[in-house]
């Protein structure tokens, strides 16, 4: 086994429709561990770090205007290769094209120019995902 950190986000989609338990739910059914966890709504300096690699696309913009919109759930979740295997869980970025059975496919549905309410966040490799832990983290075991 490969055990791994990766971070995940609750987006303010998630949150305001009340799906964060749910999320984690899911996260924990899967046989992965919740090793940290916190609710604080985002600034944009936070987010411009986090979103880095998206900066100067159509989408960056509003994409930090709805993440900074309310509270996040931020979650270090733990387990045997839990980065791929939350992105499984998570689904197709487009909520329309998430399959179902996945948290984006089950419970996401607004996507479009200005509009990315896909419900999670979940680093997208190893280097990814210490890089986000310590964004959300820092200085607290990160
Ligand atoms: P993911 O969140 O699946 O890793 P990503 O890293 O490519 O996807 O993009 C980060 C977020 O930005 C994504 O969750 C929603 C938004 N986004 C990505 N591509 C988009 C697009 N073509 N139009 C609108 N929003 C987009
Ligand atoms: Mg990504």
């Amino acid at each position: 086994t490969t055990t791994e950190r990766t971070l995940v986000l609750v987006k303010p989609d998630g949150f305001e429709r009340g799906l964060t338990g749910e999320v984690l739910r899911r996260i924990e059914a899967k046989g992965y561990t919740l090793a940290q966890l916190q609710i604080l709504t985002p600034d944009r300096e936070r987010l411009a770090q986090h979103y880095a690699e998206h900066e100067g696309k159509p989408f960056y913009e509003p994409l930090l205007e709805f993440m900074s919109s309310g509270p996040v759930t931020a979650a270090v979740v733990e387990g045997d290769r839990c980065i791929e295997g939350f992105r499984s869980l998570a689904g197709a970025t487009d909520p329309t094209k998430a399959a179902p059975g996945t948290i984006r496919g089950d419970l996401g549905r607004d996507w479009g120019p200005g509009v990315q309410k896909n419900i999670v966040h979940g680093s997208d490799s190893a280097e990814s995902a210490e890089r986000e832990i310590g964004i959300w983290f820092g200085g607290q075991g990160a």
